[in-house]
């Protein structure tokens, strides 16, 4: 069993004591964005109340204290990560944000007709779209891993299309519609030994597991701080740091110059070189917040009580007549998302029935179009969990879909 004390968490997040049309939250809609522990909401309002100023510039008390405390959450993304130096760590918006980094940055340069850019079929359009771009930019072209009707990566083609003129593969570890957890590690080792490089979307796994970007391997590792209990507005890009080095700059303008003459301008020592303009100054300190309490839970005891969440939501949801799942069957190979279709009920339907049973979960193509068109449907239902969710609370989710299930099931046509 669960080593975590959901109902201690529980009482960490203000939002879970309020109520949704006159029924208790129960909020399944983690993958989309997570709820804030009491402890970032106070660390924001800190910020704003005690030391807000701009970065990087002011010789003053206020500035500097500012400066120390969004370096010092460098340092802390770093270490939760197992990053060797903050100095690997560059802040963005967001996971999107930090992709179109990649994508610019290093995409630009490196990229040549002919070459081959290797995603999977299960990428958000954060990780194909971009890509996409670049591709027609520099005339290299994409390649799309496939997946069994498990939605696991076929290892054939993991063979297959991983080749020499490969130059990055571009792959999530963890899939935010299928659940599925893709061995990266592998995939990284043969795109190095093709010459290429790997890009590990991380969105939904470093918030929900334990990743040590060392041990991945990979040269790219992105993902938000949304995802992880964290404020919005900041996203995460590692990378070794002489890679760093190497990229062009992507957004230009203050901050990210050594000096500026109308005929050139040098730029900042990495990662400063990517962070051009103030950046977000009070959400990055606050995020530092999300990284204590997270460490603070233990992300092994997180993976636990996920898998424990997604078995019991597996086995119950599969007991009612007409609902498909989708992704790996098993709850080891899988993240804490479950999703799903109950008979021809259009899953935004299911949402609102759901919604009027105080269930929030998502319902549509999750930002994965060639996904749904793989599985063959046109959208999918999804309930996906976090740390303040708990089993009592699947009782909801599985009546919400019996009520759709009576409202939206045509009735048996009676003979005259
Ligand atoms: N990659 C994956 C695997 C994701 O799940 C998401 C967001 C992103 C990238 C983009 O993250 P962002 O912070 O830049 O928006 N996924 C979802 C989702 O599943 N529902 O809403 C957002």
């Amino acid at each position: 069993m669960t080593a975590l004390d959901i109902q201690r968490i529980r009482a960490d997040f203000p939002i879970l004591k309020r109520e949704v049309h006159g029924r208790p939250l129960v909020y399944f809609d983690n993958a989309a964005t997570t709820q804030k522990p009491q402890a970032v909401i106070d660390a924001l309002v800190e910020y704003y109340s005690t030391y807000n100023a701009n970065i990087h510039r002011g010789i003053h008390a206020l500035a500097e204290e500012a400066t120390a405390r969004y370096e010092a959450t460098r340092q802390s993304v770093a270490d939760f990560i197992g990053a060797p130096s903050a100095d690997c760590i560059v802040f963005t918006r967001n996971t999107t944000e930090s992709i179109n980094l990649v994508a610019h940055a290093w995409g630009r340069k490196n990229l040549q007709p002919g070459d081959e850019i290797v995603l999977s079929a299960m990428e958000h359009h954060s990780d194909i779209v971009p890509w996409q771009l670049l591709a027609q930019a520099t005339g290299a072209r994409l390649r799309v891993l496939g997946i069994d009707d498990e939605g696991r990566l076929l290892s054939d083609d993991i063979e297959r299309l991983i080749g020499e003129k490969t130059k990055l593969v571009a792959v999530t570890q963890m899939s935010n519609v299928l659940g599925t957890i893709n061995p990266v590690e592998q995939i990284a080792e043969l795109a190095h030994q093709q010459g290429a490089l790997m890009l590990v979307d991380a969105a939904q796994s470093i918030p929900h597991m334990p990743v040590d970007v060392q041990a991945l391997g990979a040269d790219f590792v992105v993902f938000s701080a949304h995802k992880m209990l964290g404020p919005t507005g900041v996203g995460v890009l590692y990378a070794p740091r002489d890679l760093l080095e190497e990229m062009d700059p992507f957004l230009t303008g203050g901050e990210m110059i050594r000096r500026v003459t109308y005929e050139d301008s040098s730029w900042n020592d990495v990662p400063w070189k990517f962070e051009a303009g103030t950046p977000n100054i009070g959400d990055v300190c606050a995020f530092s917040a999300s990284l204590d309490y997270l460490s603070d839970l233990g992300m092994e005891n997180v993976r636990a009580h996920e898998i424990d969440l997604v078995t019991v939501a597996m086995r119950r949801l599969s007991q009612i007549e007409g609902v498909t799942i989708y992704g790996p069957r098993n709850p080891e190979d899988r993240g804490g998302v479950v999703a799903f279709n109950l008979d021809d009920v259009h899953p935004h339907d299911l949402a609102t029935v759901l919604d009027q049973h105080g269930v929030a979960i998502r319902a549509g193509h999750h930002c994965a179009q060639p996904l749904m068109g793989r599985l063959d449907v046109v959208a999918t239902a999804r309930a996906s969990f976090y740390v303040y969710n708990s089993e009592e609370e699947l009782d909801a989710l599985v009546e919400g879909i019996e009520a759709a299930a009576r409202l939206f099931r045509a009735p048996v046509p009676t003979r005259a």
